[in-house]
């Protein structure tokens, strides 16, 4: 059976490009994949985090996972720091990653922007980190957003290079999965940029735990530009805008893309659905399916925040079907590197 892992960090403001592109996809895969879901607690640290703040953003994460529908019982649920396996796994695969490879990393380059020398050493092995996550399960298969691409081709080249070094077929080379209509959401205040936590306007976001009113006013907020919605003809193909309005429009793609994978819709049912009408009447039925869409997780993820202790029963049961996942698949590293 095919074996899906993938994280979310901790790190607060969860919003819908966190759901559209990686949580509503593990909530589908769960139906026949074996899946493993994890709070990745120790990539958060990676930049400062208030520790009192963290502890309540791990269960905002663990109740976020629940109220979207990931089933305890049928998915493992569990938080980073309680399986030892990544921590040591990681530090294998630093001496297997190469320098070059991890200069390569967009992500690094912009989350340090110009003050580079003073992140985090955590922050540049940020991917190496990220392998491990994957590779302590075995897994085959990680969904994610697209802004995860690069770190899923190196942990195929860390895993490609230890069964090199090492003359054992023992890492599975890991496919990504990028599934889904929104796949990068950008901001709502800036269609060239990412729809992001540390975003400081929170206008430029919708947050899992914003309230109706909360959407209603930011969907309104939302940048637009002064031109109807597009017609048939800003489409490439069925599945995929053109280069031109990707460039000019980019708040109208990203809006109707956000409306295409809320409704499950296809762009194209999408584009002919609102082909050359106002932004004003696109607005008023994006806000209702934003409503109807994460109002009820909303909901659901206050009451479970309510209950730490069943919260934090489903951790402490997934922390120790995780381990007993990675603990063998460490051990076997540990006598394929020769460790005594
Ligand atoms: N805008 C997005 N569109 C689609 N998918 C996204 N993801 C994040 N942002 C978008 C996907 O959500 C999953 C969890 O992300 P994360 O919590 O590990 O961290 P992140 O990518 O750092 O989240 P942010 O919001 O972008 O935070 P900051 O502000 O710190 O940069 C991943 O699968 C990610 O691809």
């Amino acid at each position: 059976m095919r074996r899906v892992f993938s994280g979310v960090q901790p790190t607060g403001n969860l919003h819908l490009g966190n759901y559209l592109g990686a949580i509503k996809n593990f909530v589908l895969l769960q139906n026949d994949h074996e899946c493993i879901y994890c709070v990745v607690d120790m990539h958060a640290i990676t930049v400062k985090q208030d520790p009192k703040i963290l502890k309540s953003n791990i269960l905002e994460v663990a109740a976020a996972f629940v109220a979207s529908g990931i089933n305890p019982e049928k998915s493992v649920i569990f938080v980073q720091s309680q399986v030892s396996a990544h921590a040591e796994l990681a530090w294998i695969f630093n001496c297997t990653a190469r320098l070059g490879w991890l200069n390569r990393m967009t992500q690094f380059k912009e989350k340090a922007g110009k003050n580079r020398e003073n992140a985090s050493a955590g922050l540049y092995t940020y991917p190496v980190l990220m392998a491990a996550d994957i590779l302590a399960y075995h897994a085959t298969h990680v969904p994610v957003g697209d802004d995860q691409r690069q770190h899923l081709e190196l942990a195929r080249d860390i895993a490609q290079k230890f069964n090199n070094d090492f003359k054992a077929d023992y890492f599975p080379i890991t496919e990504p999965v990028i599934m889904g209509n929104a796949t990068r959401v950008m901001s709502l205040r800036d269609g060239k940029n990412k729809m992001s936590k540390s975003d400081v306007s929170d206008y430029s976001r919708l947050n899992l735990t914003d309230s109706a009113d909360d959407i209603s006013n930011k969907i309104r907020k939302a940048k637009t530009d002064p031109l109807p919605l597009p017609n048939e003809s800003c489409l490439y193909s069925e599945k995929k805008f053109n280069e031109d309005i990707i460039a000019n429009r980019p708040e109208a793609v990203n809006l109707l893309s956000i409306y295409s994978a809320l409704s499950n819709e296809s762009l194209k049912e999408v584009v002919l659905k609102f082909s050359e009408k106002q932004f004003s009447f696109f607005k008023n039925e994006l806000n209702q399916l934003s409503v109807e869409t994460l109002s009820p997780i909303t909901k659901e993820m206050r009451k479970l925040l309510e209950d730490k202790f069943y919260l934090e029963g489903i951790l402490n049961n997934g922390a120790d079907k995780a381990n007993s996942i990675a603990e063998p698949i460490l051990k076997d590293t540990k006598e394929i590197v020769g460790f005594y």
